[in-house]
């Protein structure tokens, strides 16, 4: 299986308000070069750099004016003299009655965001851009490649994408690497396309992005939003609107969740996306579900990755693997090579 990666993530290095206190980020550099040291010595394959896209590739699954903020943001904010990153400290919530969108940098951030945890820094916008192109360049190198099979590509996206909405940042995430890699695979000939989404957190950003859309399936298996992060998305009763309506489905999943449970979620997904009968499935690569995750309440061992990447390829329709979370370092690596060589063995 081909792997893209940027070492530009490397620009990226947030910080994060935890228990009170602000630190360095659980989202952190040493995350990519523990997945791509073990793409390298499990001999996954060729790893290959992203070709660079447009911000006009972006647009889509964002919005123009989204795309330009990010783009801008780190410059308005130093033209403030702020010594740390910039953050957002106050947000449109229910009951405050403007939409205009602010001028001032302070005022933007929050209009832009849904939390403050996709913070930016100096090198933030080219981290971002890389990790995007990564996922588009995939979907590209998936279309070279179509013929017989169930044909995989790994984008080895960081910062990861599911939490940012058409319009917002948030939870470490900036542009949807997942949406845009869906939007392109639409824009370049498929006629239907289905995201997986297994990280531990619910893909807010990518339902939605996609929430009144027939021709994007979006299925999701995740820690219950009534005691987990991102707590205002992922119930099941989300299931699509307007002509989009059936075409979301949430599988929230208890605290402590491990693999017997998992896999009935996990066959009830993949059930779905066979009724779709998508020309490209994008997974949402998350593997912050490991029973060691320190931000995270699943219990899915190392040994069950490769069974998540089996399921997978039984559906036998190309299939773009998108790097999201998981923050046990040590093993993040392991466990997300786990799942696409479960899925090469199926293949
Ligand atoms: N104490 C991804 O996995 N922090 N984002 C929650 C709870 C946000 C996770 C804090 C977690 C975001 C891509
Ligand atoms: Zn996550």
């Amino acid at each position: 299986m081909l792997t893209f990666y940027s070492s530009d993530h490397r620009l990226h290095h947030g910080v994060e308000l935890k228990d009170g206190v602000v630190s360095d980020s659980f989202e952190e550099p040493a995350r990519a070069e523990t997945v791509l040291a073990r793409v390298h010595t499990a001999q996954l394959g060729e790893v290959a750099a992203p070709t660079r896209y447009g911000p006009a590739q972006y647009v889509g699954a964002h919005s123009e004016a989204y795309v330009a903020f990010l783009a801008g943001a780190w410059d308005e904010w130093q033209a403030t003299g702020r010594p740390g990153q910039a953050l957002p400290l106050v947000w449109p919530v229910r009951g405050l009655p403007s939409t205009r969108v602010p001028e001032f940098i302070d005022g933007k951030l929050g209009f832009f965001s849904m939390d403050a945890g996709a913070p930016i820094n100096a090198g933030t916008w080219d981290a971002v851009r890389a990790s995007a192109d990564c996922a588009l360049s995939g979907i590209d190198a998936l279309g070279a490649r179509s013929g017989a099979g169930a044909q995989g590509a790994f984008a080895l996206c960081r910062p990861p994408g599911h939490h940012a909405g058409h319009a917002f940042a948030g939870g470490y995430c900036y542009l949807n690497n997942a949406a845009i890699a869906a939007q392109h695979a639409l824009a370049g000939g498929a006629k239907r396309a289905a995201i997986l989404d297994v990280d531990f957190h619910h893909g807010n950003g990518t339902q939605e992005i996609f929430y009144e859309r027939a021709d994007v399936l979006f299925a999701s298996i995740h820690g219950d939003p009534a005691v987990s992060y991102p707590y205002f998305s992922g119930f099941a009763d989300e299931r699509g609107a307007a002509a989009g309506e059936g075409f979301n489905l949430n599988l929230p999943l208890p605290k402590g969740t491990a693999w017997a449970t998992y896999e009935t979620a996990l066959q009830t997904a993949i059930a779905a996306i066979e009724r779709h009968a998508p020309d490209v499935l994008v997974v949402s690569l998350g593997v912050d579900t490991f029973e060691h995750d320190p931000i995270s309440h699943f219990r899915l061992r190392t040994s069950d990755y490769p069974r998540i990447g089996a399921a997978i390829a039984a559906l036998r329709v190309p299939t773009l693997f998108v790097m999201e979370g998981g923050y046990m370092v040590d093993e993040i690596g392991v466990n997300a090579v786990n799942v696409l060589l479960g899925f090469e063995a199926r293949a």
